[in-house]
């Protein structure tokens, strides 16, 4: 290993140890580990040709994977060999690890989600293919000015990546606009402009090494490259103007998931990767089977949300204009490949584009999009329209194109049977299926908390990283006072290394043996940041008129960023800042209570968080987070949930069992009676004298003393508009922290409930949620499995 790694630091960067960066080192620590990766690549590609099995095909507009480097040392099992050469070549593992940017391809939710997947993908030994687009600035980096949130770009890129492979030969021409003719019943696309999808590729290993995909990320370029008659003609502007559009398409991570709409660059970013994803999966099939109506018995795609729904048109036009099969065959041949993942029910996060901009951009799709809305209509008279008061419905688009939709936790999917596709669901009554989300065990316990992962390992073997529901074996150490008082440890450990980083980086000193209460994700009002900070507000308030009574001490932990263009997300950081500054700074509560809030949340601190965790705040109002996986990922490392009857929080539930669970708050039913109500937030103020008290003090500038008017806006809207009831749920979100408060004053108690939670939480591995995609949607193999039964 020493001697690899110097020469890679030699012969692939020019360097000798003695004048070596950290930055340096950690390319050439990467590219050995890089190295041992491909072997096993190259092995799961020969099998897969052999077997010719059917292969899944996962299309995400985000993978959120964070770092590499620790991943892929401990999926190759190598932690030892790789920290002993490190250290016998005079460098620090830590420094050098924490060298990697994260790559932060992804918004939030939707996009770990996929990068789990990838991971329980090569675990299983199913043959995977992520695609995606290699933005080059992924979510922007977020500081605070004055308590505001400041966005500045990302820019993981200008360093080398060190674990990928640019794919020259992988070049697929892209279209856009221009026009189409129709001669002899044929059409004829032909595109005003195109550009390059150029293929990287990163090996993705999953655990023990034993099978490795790919996970395929497009970046565009200009189809030539240079405009030299301009050049010559000395308009230097102009030659290179074509070039700088055409890569304006892989440039930059939209940092809105919720309401941007509209924008003519998101619609040909889809395109864009989607286009190029079929190209290179339909070339694939083609290069050893010459039938492409059996292209469904060996391609499974899978639409990561409506963003690649145009796969639907796409393949149609492939298959009606290239293939010359006809539109009433296309249509179904193309819907047995496809399989769409619906991740939210707001309104405004359902994607639609203006049948103008659609026939602007993309003009044959637009008439294959007629021809399919058609098609049903003509079968199903009453079915909802895909094209409606102007606008292309991308949801209702990707219900029909698909043999399956799915939810991605119980109750997201009833929803999404019950409202925003309910007269689909009527008419197509097996197509809606559940399958709720997971989390890969490999990054979200063995990778982020080591010292539970050794208390495990010690206690029931190590097959546990592989096959979660091992853990419920730890339930019969529940009354081991041995073993809860190495749990409790475990957790200690965890948070006092969160209090050295938070003191470092902040200078906030923290006392660990306070109750650490974590919120994390991004700042939208659905979540509910503003009904936690009104919460801690009162019981600054209570502490402060009874300092001396026995108070338990807590630190409030927010992370999280908001979409630029939001500005009430942006009110809230702020006001979290300020209440943050007031009370850190309040003798009286002094040893009581703090509020800290990192700036930059991202994978990597929540790989720091989540393991210190003893509170994890998962207060969405019900009917509105589809599933969540954060919550997942703090009962999995020891947190109690604090949470509404939400997304997955309802089966969290029901594993670790209500009696370790902090539940409150309105139903999804509720929640919508409720609305109906007129007046219900101000009645609800009204009733709560501790409520009223708190929006007092923020209305009068409490928290802004110079500008005292500054949270106007925010506290009227919560009189006049909460439509995220955060004033209805306040009381009793405020009454079971109370609750947790007391639980808390019983160490061992917690504990035994804390280890319930991790015991229990088996069934949340995205192994199983891609068990269960593979069988009830893809009928997909594992080709591992298949080489194990075999050979048995
Ligand atoms: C929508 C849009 C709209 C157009 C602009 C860019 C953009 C980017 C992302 C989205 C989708 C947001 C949906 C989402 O992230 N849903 C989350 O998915 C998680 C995984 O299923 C789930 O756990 C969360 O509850 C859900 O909010």
């Amino acid at each position: 290993m020493k001697t690899d790694i110097l020469n890679r630091l030699k012969y692939s960067l020019g360097k000798d140890a003695e004048n070596a960066s950290t930055y340096d080192w950690r390319i050439a620590v990467s590219l050995v580990l890089r190295d041992q990766m491909v072997e096993t690549w190259f092995q799961s590609t020969k099998e897969t040709y052999e077997a010719s099995p059917k292969r899944v095909y996962y299309l995400s507009m985000e993978f959120l994977i964070g770092r590499l480097i620790e991943d892929m040392i401990s999926n190759l099992r190598m932690e030892d060999t790789v920290k002993a050469a490190i250290a016998e070549l005079g460098q620090d593992y830590n420094t050098i690890v924490h060298d990697e940017p994260d790559a932060a391809l992804g918004n939030g939710g939707l996009g770990r989600l996929a990068a789990c997947f990838m991971d329980s993908l090569a675990t299983l030994g199913i043959p995977a293919f992520g695609y995606g687009i290699r933005y080059e600035h992924g979510l922007f980096e977020q500081s605070f000015a004055q308590g505001q949130q400041v966005e500045k770009p990302e820019t993981w890129l200008t360093q080398r990546h060190a674990w990928e492979f640019e794919r020259p030969e992988a070049r697929y021409r892209i279209g856009f606009g221009g026009h189409v003719e129709h001669h002899e019943g044929k059409a004829h696309w032909h595109p005003g402009e195109v550009v390059m999808a150029t293929a990287h590729d990163t090996p993705v290993v999953g655990w023990k090494g034993e099978w490795g995909n790919t996970l395929r990320l497009w970046s565009a370029e200009p189809a030539k490259e240079f405009d030299l008659e301009s050049f010559n003609r000395g308009d230097y502007l102009a030659a290179g103007r074509s070039e700088a559009l055409a890569r304006t398409i892989s440039r930059v991570l939209y940092p809105d998931d919720t309401t941007e709409s509209g924008k003519e660059l998101r619609l040909k970013q889809e395109y864009f990767f989607t286009a190029a994803s079929l190209m290179d999966l339909l070339r694939r099939y083609l290069k050893d089977h010459d039938d492409i109506r059996a292209l469904p018995d060996y391609v499974a795609i899978q639409l990561n949300d409506t963003h690649p729904a145009i796969a639907g048109p796409e393949l149609v036009r492939i298959l009606v204009d290239e293939h010359a099969i006809p539109m009433d065959e296309a249509i179904p041949l193309a819907r047995k490949c496809l399989a769409y993942t619906n991740h939210t029910l707001l309104p405004e996060a359902l994607e639609r584009w203006s049948e103008h901009l659609m026939g602007r951009i993309l003009p044959r799709h637009l008439e294959i999009i007629r021809a399919i809305e058609h098609a049903h209509q003509t079968e199903f008279p009453d079915s909802p329209r895909i094209l409606e008061h102007g606008d292309v419905r991308m949801g209702e688009l990707a219900f029909i194109m698909t043999h399956k939709v799915n939810g991605v936790s119980a109750l997201h999917t009833e929803l999404v049977k019950e409202t925003v596709f309910a007269d689909l669901h009527r008419i197509h009554p097996t197509r809606i299926i559940n399958q709720t989300n997971g989390i890969t065990p490999r990054r979200w316990l063995y990778g982020c908390n080591p010292s539970l992962r050794h208390l495990i390992t010690d206690t029931i073997g190590e097959d546990w990283v592989a096959d979660l529901e091992q853990l419920t074996a730890l339930k019969s150490k529940r009354d081991d006072a041995a073993f809860i008082e190495a749990f409790t440890a475990s957790k200690r450990e965890n948070k006092v290394n969160l209090s050295n980083w938070i003191s470092e980086t902040m200078g906030v000193t923290l006392d660990p043996d306070a109750m650490f209460d974590v919120q994390i994700k991004r700042i939208h009002e659905y979540k509910r940041q503003l009904m936690n900070l009104l919460e801690t507000v009162a019981l600054w308030n209570d502490m402060r008129d009874n300092p001396n009574a026995d108070w338990t001490p807590r630190v409030k932990i927010f992370g999280g960023k908001a979409a630029p263009g939001y500005f009430v997300a942006k009110d809230i950081i702020r006001l979290i800042n300020d209440v943050a500054h007031v009370i850190n700074t309040d003798p009286v509560t002094d040893d009581k209570l703090k509020i800290v809030y990192p700036p930059n949340y991202n994978v990597t601190m929540a790989e720091r968080l989540i393991p210190a965790a003893d509170l994890s705040e998962q207060i969405s109002t019900a009917g509105k987070e589809a599933s969540g996986t954060g919550n997942m990922k703090f009962a999995l490392n020891g947190a109690l949930t604090i949470g509404t009857l939400d997304g997955a929080n309802v089966e969290i539930r029901d594993h670790v069992g209500s009696e370790n669970f902090f539940l409150f708050g309105l139903t999804a039913q509720e929640v919508m009676e409720r609305r109906t109500h007129h007046g219900y937030s101000r009645a609800a103020i009204e009733a709560s004298p501790r409520l009223q008290r708190v929006l007092g003090q923020i209305a009068e500038g409490r928290f802004a003393p110079h500008d005292p008017s500054r949270y106007h806006g925010l506290v009227g809207m919560l009189y006049d508009h909460d439509y995220f009831l955060v004033t209805c749920d306040f009381d009793s979100y405020f009454d079971t922290q109370r609750r947790a408060d007391t639980a808390y004053r019983n160490p061992a108690n917690w504990a035994a409930m804390a280890l319930v939670n991790t015991a229990s939480m088996g069934w949340f591995s995205s192994d199983r949620t891609i068990k269960g995609y593979a069988r009830d949607i893809w009928g997909a193999k594992s080709v591992t499995q298949a080489k194990l039964e075999k050979s048995a």
